[in-house]
C-alpha cells in the first residue's frame, strides 16, 4: 500500500475477553462502543479503511480452571466460549472484521517470534520468581499494593504466594522510556485524568516483570523452555498485533514509528497492562506502539458490582430479543459518557425506550409519513414554496447541519453518547418544526405549503436515518426504507440538505421502535427479575451441591437459622453421619463487610469462597466484632443453609463461631488452606 492510502487507516480493538464466562452487559457495552465508533468512521473514511478487532483470551490458569470445574478439556471449553461470543456479537449486530482467538495456531506463532526478538535483544533473562499472584487477574502484586488481608485490590480476593523458576522481561528499563512517551503523546491515555494515575505508577519505580510460568501447562510453550509457558498478559496484549500480522493489507493497519494506529478501547481496570507494560514489550521487541489507551467505565447494575454468584448478571441477548437490539445498543451509550462509570436499571433502559426512542423518534417518524400519505398522496413534493417557507425550511436545515458537526465533533473524541445527545436533539427540533409550522392546519388552505414542510421533515428524517446507523444500524435501515429511499440498504453520511427526491412514494411500515405500554412494562420487569432470581437461584444451587438442610450447628447468624435446640437446652439430638454429610462447610474469606443500618447485632459480610465465588451473608457478630478486624479473616461457613432474608438483606450462608448467647470467637483453619476448601 502506498502512503496516499494508508493515510486514513483507522484501527480499534476491544479486549480480548476471558474464556471463562459467556459474555454479559459489561462485555457487550465495549463491543457496542467499538462497533459504533468503527461504523461511523467506516461512513467516514470508506469501509476498507478501518479495521475493528475482537476476539477471546484463551490461555492461563484462570481458564484451565473453568474448564475443569466443568468437567471439560481446556480446548473444548475454550471452543464452546468462542462461540458463545460469536454468536453473541452477531445477534448484537456488532461487525467485527477478525475475531481471534489466542489458542489459534497464527496468534501463538506470533506470540513466539516476539518472545525470540526480546530474548535476541537481550529483553528478556532467566530468574527466580516469589511474589503474590491474584489467578482472577492473572496478574502480580506488590504487598503494598493490596488491600488489608492481602486481598487484590480488583478482585477483593486472596492472592496467592507463588515461587517458581521464571523468565523476566527488563521492564525496570523502561521507566524513562514510558514517562517520554506519555510526554510525547500527550493524549496516549484517555480520559485525561487515568493518564495521571498512570504516570504516578510508572514514576514511582518499575520492576521487572516476571513473564513466564511453570507451573501449569495452558498457555504458549516459551520457544527453546517448553516447561514454561509465555505469562498469559503477554500472550493476550500480542493478539492485537498478531491479528493484523497474515496479510500486507491488514499489516498496514498497525501503522509506523512515525504514525501509530492502534487504538485499544477497553475498561478501566485493566489500563495498566495496556498503557504500561504492552508500550515496554513493544519498544523492547523494536515493534511501533499504539496510537492510543481509550479507557471505558464501568457498569453497575442496581448499584452492585455484576457478579455470577450474585446473580445480577445483565444478559444483553435476552434484552435484545424482548425490546429490539438497537434500544440495547441505544441505551448503553446513551446512558453514560465514554469514561464515567454507571449503573444499569431496568427502569432506566424502559424509560429511555419509551420517551425518546417510542415518543420522540418513532413519533416524528410516524406522523410525517401518516400525514404525507394524507395530504400529499403518499409522495414527497419539494415545490412550489413561499419565501417564508424556505425561510423556515431553511431553520430546520441550519439546525441539521449544527447537528451534524456536533456530532463528528463527539466522535472525533469520540464520545458516542453526546453524538446521540445531538442527534435526539434534532428529532426534538423536528417534532417542534412540525407541532409550529402544523402541516395538518396548513393543509386546509394551503395544501403546496403544507406539503413542503414535510418534504422538510422527509429530509431532516432522512439525515436522521443516516446519522443513526453507527448506534442502531437495523433500525437506521428500517427508517430509510420507510422514508421509501431506493437502496435504503446502503448508508452514507449526509452532505448537502435537499436532497431527498421529489415525488417519492413512502413506504410506511410497522413503528419503529413500538411503545411499551405498562402493562408490558410490567409484564417485562417481572420476567427479567424472574430470570434474576432463577439466576440467583443457579448461583445459590452452584454453591450448594447437596439439598439445604436445617443445620444443628451453632448459629453465628441466629436470625438466620435460630437452632432447634442448643446445648443450653438440653443434648442434641443425635444426627446420622449420613445427615451431617448432607452440610456443605468450607473455608471462605471475609472481603468486605458493613454494619446492618439501624440491626445493632448485625454484620453484611461478603465472602468469596473460591470455586463458589464470592455471596453475602448477615451474621450477627457485630457486639463481638468489627468490620474492619473481620476483612480478611479465614473463616468457616455453611455453605448450603437454605438462603433466608435476615434485616432485609438476603444471608447465603452461616457463618460459625463459637458461644451461646454471647459469641466468644469464630471457627478458623489451622494453616493458610486454599479459600473454598471443603471441610470433612
Ligand atoms: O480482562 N463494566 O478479560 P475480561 C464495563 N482477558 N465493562 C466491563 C464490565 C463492566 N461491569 N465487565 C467487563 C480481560 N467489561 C482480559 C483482557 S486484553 C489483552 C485481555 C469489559 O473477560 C471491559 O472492557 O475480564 C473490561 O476491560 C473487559 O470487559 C474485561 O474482560
Amino acid at each position: 500500500m502506498s502512503d496516499a492510502d494508508t493515510d486514513s487507516l483507522y484501527y480499534l480493538t476491544t479486549p480480548i475477553y476471558y474464556a471463562s464466562d459467556v459474555p454479559h452487559i459489561g462485555h457487550a457495552y465495549t463491543t457496542i462502543v467499538g462497533d459504533a465508533i468503527c461504523r461511523y468512521e467506516r461512513l467516514r473514511r470508506g469501509a476498507g479503511q478501518v479495521f475493528f478487532l475482537t476476539g477471546t483470551d484463551e490461555h492461563g490458569e484462570k481458564i484451565e480452571r473453568a474448564a475443569s470445574a466443568s468437567g471439560l478439556q481446556p480446548q473444548a471449553w475454550v471452543d464452546r466460549i468462542a462461540d458463545e461470543y460469536r454468536s453473541a456479537w452477531r445477534d448484537l449486530n456488532i461487525q467485527y472484521d477478525d475475531f481471534i482467538r489466542t489458542t489459534e495456531p497464527r496468534h501463538e506463532q506470533v506470540v513466539q517470534d516476539i518472545w525470540k526478538r526480546l530474548i535476541e535483544r537481550d529483553e528478556i533473562y532467566l530468574g527466580h520468581y516469589e511474589g503474590l499472584y491474584c489467578v482472577a487477574c492473572e496478574g502480580f502484586y506488590l504487598e503494598k499494593d493490596l488491600l488489608p488481608g492481602n486481598l487484590c485490590p480488583d478482585h477483593k480476593r486472596p492472592v496467592e504466594l507463588v515461587r517458581e523458576e521464571s523468565y523476566f522481561f527488563r521492564l525496570s528499563k523502561y521507566q524513562q522510556p514510558l514517562l517520554d512517551l506519555y510526554s510525547r503523546q500527550p493524549d496516549f491515555i484517555e480520559p485525561k485524568r487515568r493518564m495521571n494515575e498512570v504516570k504516578s505508577f510508572v514514576e514511582s519505580g518499575l520492576k521487572d516483570l516476571s513473564v513466564s510460568r511453570t507451573s501449569f501447562r495452558w498457555g504458549v510453550p516459551v520457544p527453546g523452555a517448553e516447561k514454561h509457558v509465555v505469562y498469559v498478559w503477554i500472550d493476550a496484549l500480542s493478539n492485537y498485533y498478531s491479528a493484523l500480522q497474515a496479510h500486507e493489507r491488514t499489516r498496514a493497519f498497525w501503522g509506523t514509528a512515525d504514525r501509530p494506529r492502534a487504538i485499544h478501547l477497553m475498561g478501566k481496570e485493566i489500563i495498566r497492562f495496556h498503557a504500561v507494560y504492552w508500550p515496554a514489550l513493544l519498544m523492547a521487541a523494536g515493534i511501533p506502539i499504539p496510537r492510543k489507551i481509550l479507557a471505558h467505565g464501568w457498569w453497575t447494575v442496581d448499584g452492585e458490582k455484576m457478579s455470577k454468584s450474585l446473580g445480577n448478571v445483565v444478559d444483553p441477548r435476552k434484552l435484545g430479543a424482548d425490546i429490539g437490539v438497537d434500544a440495547v445498543r441505544y441505551f448503553v451509550l446513551r446512558e453514560i459518557p465514554l469514561g464515567e462509570d454507571g449503573d444499569f436499571s431496568y427502569d432506566a433502559l424502559l424509560n429511555r425506550y419509551n420517551s425518546e426512542l417510542a415518543n420522540d423518534l418513532g413519533n416524528l417518524l410516524n406522523r410525517t409519513l401518516a400525514m404525507v400519505e394524507k395530504f400529499s398522496a403518499g409522495k414527497s413534493r419539494r415545490w412550489p414554496a413561499t419565501a417564508s417557507d424556505e425561510t423556515r425550511g431553511q431553520r430546520l436545515a441550519e439546525q441539521a447541519l449544527r447537528r451534524r458537526s456536533e456530532v463528528e465533533a463527539a466522535m472525533a473524541e469520540p464520545q458516542p453518547q453526546r453524538a446521540l445527545e445531538a442527534l435526539f436533539a434534532l428529532v426534538r427540533e423536528g417534532n417542534t418544526y412540525l407541532e409550529q409550522q402544523a402541516p395538518f392546519t396548513r393543509v386546509k388552505t394551503d395544501p403546496d405549503g403544507a406539503a413542503f414542510i414535510l418534504y422538510n421533515v422527509l429530509e431532516l428524517l432522512r439525515w436522521l436515518g443516516l446519522m443513526l446507523e453507527p448506534f442502531m444500524p437495523e433500525r437506521a435501515v428500517e427508517l430509510r426504507r420507510q422514508l421509501g429511499l431506493p437502496n435504503a440498504q446502503q448508508g452514507g453520511w449526509p452532505q448537502t440538505w435537499g436532497d431527498f427526491p421529489d415525488g417519492l412514494a413512502v413506504a410506511k411500515g410497522a413503528t419503529l421502535f413500538p411503545r411499551i405500554d405498562p402493562d408490558r412494562q410490567k409484564e417485562l420487569l417481572e420476567t427479567w427479575r424472574a430470570a434474576r432470581r432463577a439466576a440467583e437461584e443457579k448461583a445459590r444451587a452452584a454453591a450448594s451441591p447437596v439439598p439445604a438442610t436445617q443445620p444443628a450447628a451453632a448459629a453465628a447468624s441466629p436470625a438466620a437459622a435460630p437452632a432447634p435446640s442448643s446445648a443450653a437446652d438440653g443434648p442434641i439430638p443425635e444426627v446420622s453421619f449420613d445427615e451431617f454429610k448432607k452440610l456443605d462447610l468450607r473455608v471462605a474469606c471475609v472481603v468486605s463487610c458493613e454494619r446492618v443500618p439501624k440491626k445493632d447485632k448485625l454484620l453484611k459480610v461478603e465472602l468469596d469462597v473460591g470455586p463458589l465465588g464470592h455471596r453475602h451473608v448477615v451474621a450477627g457478630l457485630a457486639q463481638f466484632t468489627t468490620p474492619e478486624e473481620l476483612v480478611g479473616k479465614r473463616v468457616i461457613i455453611v455453605a448450603n443453609l437454605k438462603p433466608a432474608k435476615i434485616g432485609g438483606i438476603l444471608s447465603q450462608g452461616m457463618i460459625l463461631a463459637i458461644g451461646q448467647e454471647a459469641i466468644v470467637g469464630l471457627l478458623a483453619p489451622d494453616r493458610d488452606v486454599a479459600v473454598g476448601s471443603a471441610i470433612r
